[in-house]
């Protein structure tokens, strides 16, 4: 009996903590050189119960969309994706290369070593909105990567993004 009714005080308590169970970390923005008009935010994101992602802004972009990217053959595609499925328990990576954070017509140029708000806008399995603001790094290459490792990758997918601004 005893454990039973311990069960019950914590499901409780889980449900409500439920409104804050989206984390986000290890985001940042690639810098932009003066001109650019278009670059990409990287992050890792974990939806301990399930999520959507069904959003995201920036002050300083006109335009942000969640992007996927993909080769098809031998060429590097991306698209706009509605939503992005964030399964419950699972981390998932917005990274050169794969999904990220599309801004589109940047306001001003992000140096590196600069920081630019962001708002993500997440939906849960029940259509609750919820919202997540961070204040984002700006940087040439993802913060944990190792020097070189990830650079190659990192600069192909800003030729990709300038060629496919234009
Ligand atoms: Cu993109």
């Amino acid at each position: 009996m005893k454990l039973k009714l311990l069960g019950a005080l914590l499901a409780l308590a889980c449900s409500t903590l439920y409104a804050q169970t989206v984390e986000v970390k290890d985001a940042w923005v690639r810098a932009t050189v003066p001109g650019q008009k278009g670059t990409g935010a990287f992050m890792s994101i974990t939806a301990k119960d399930g999520a959507k992602l069904v959003g995201a802004s920036f002050p300083v972009a006109g335009v942000a969309q969640v992007h996927e990217m993909k080769m098809d053959g031998d060429i590097m595609k991306m698209r706009a994706m509605p939503s992005l499925d964030l399964p419950a328990g699972q981390t998932v990576q917005l990274k050169p290369g794969g999904y990220h954070v599309m801004m589109m017509d940047l306001k001003q140029t992000l140096p590196k070593g600069s920081t630019v708000p962001l708002t993500l806008r997440f939906k849960n399995a029940k259509g609750a909105e919820s919202k997540v603001e961070l204040k984002v790094p700006v940087s040439t290459v993802a913060p944990a990567a190792a020097p070189g490792a990830a650079a190659g990758k990192a600069d192909d997918m800003a030729a990709q993004h300038g060629a496919l601004m234009h």
